[in-house]
């Protein structure tokens, strides 16, 4: 006989989703990008912060528009990095050479209180806490998660928030 054995739902896991884009109509590219991670499977946006004009840090090119958002998701970390890396190429995404400019950057900043290191993936971001393109808007959206000692740290960093 056939049992129906319920499998457990997956918890949901608060995540954080830095954006960033430099090259095309880089506004409209962020905004379309926070619709598309809110429609991602099992995955609801929960708060979107606002766009940020930004001058490329350790970077050349173009000024960059960044934001971050955060999501309850019942994806697995990977499971959320593939379909976000699906995202970035569905908007045209082309890795010449590192930090180049692009179409569509979308990095896991945090993942729940998971501290995570596979050669695909590490969580919190490494390069998270030295920048204000993302310690400016993740602190908008999460003020507990990022110190005012942290922020004075990147205070010399040009960040113009768009209104
Ligand atoms: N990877 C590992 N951990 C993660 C994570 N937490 N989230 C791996 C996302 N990806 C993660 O990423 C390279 C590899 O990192 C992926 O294959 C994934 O397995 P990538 O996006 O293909 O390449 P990248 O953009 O050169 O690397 P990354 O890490 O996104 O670059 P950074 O260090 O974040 O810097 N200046 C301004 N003003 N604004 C910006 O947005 N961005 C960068 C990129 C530099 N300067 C900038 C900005
Ligand atoms: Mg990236």
């Amino acid at each position: 006989m056939n049992k129906l054995v319920a499998t457990p739902e997956r918890p949901e896991v608060l995540a954080y989703i830095a954006l960033g884009a430099n090259l095309g109509d880089a506004q409209a590219s962020v905004r379309a990008a926070m619709q598309r991670i809110g429609a991602l499977p099992q995955t609801r946006l929960i708060t979107c912060s606002s766009l940020y004009r930004t001058a490329p840090f350790e970077a050349t090119g173009p000024d960059f528009i960044n934001a971050v958002v955060a999501v309850s998701t019942r994806l697995n970390a990977p499971e959320l990095l593939l379909n976000l890396q699906r995202l970035e190429n569905g908007a045209g995404r082309e890795r010449a050479y590192r930090n180049a400019p692009r179409t569509l950057d979308l990095d896991i900043l945090l993942y729940g209180d998971a501290s995570i290191c596979s050669p695909t993936l590490q969580v919190p971001h490494p390069r998270l806490w030295g920048r204000a393109f993302v310690l400016v808007p993740l602190a908008e959206i999460a003020p507990t998660k990022v110190s005012s000692a942290q922020l004075l740290a990147v205070a010399s960093q040009e960040i113009e928030r768009l209104v």
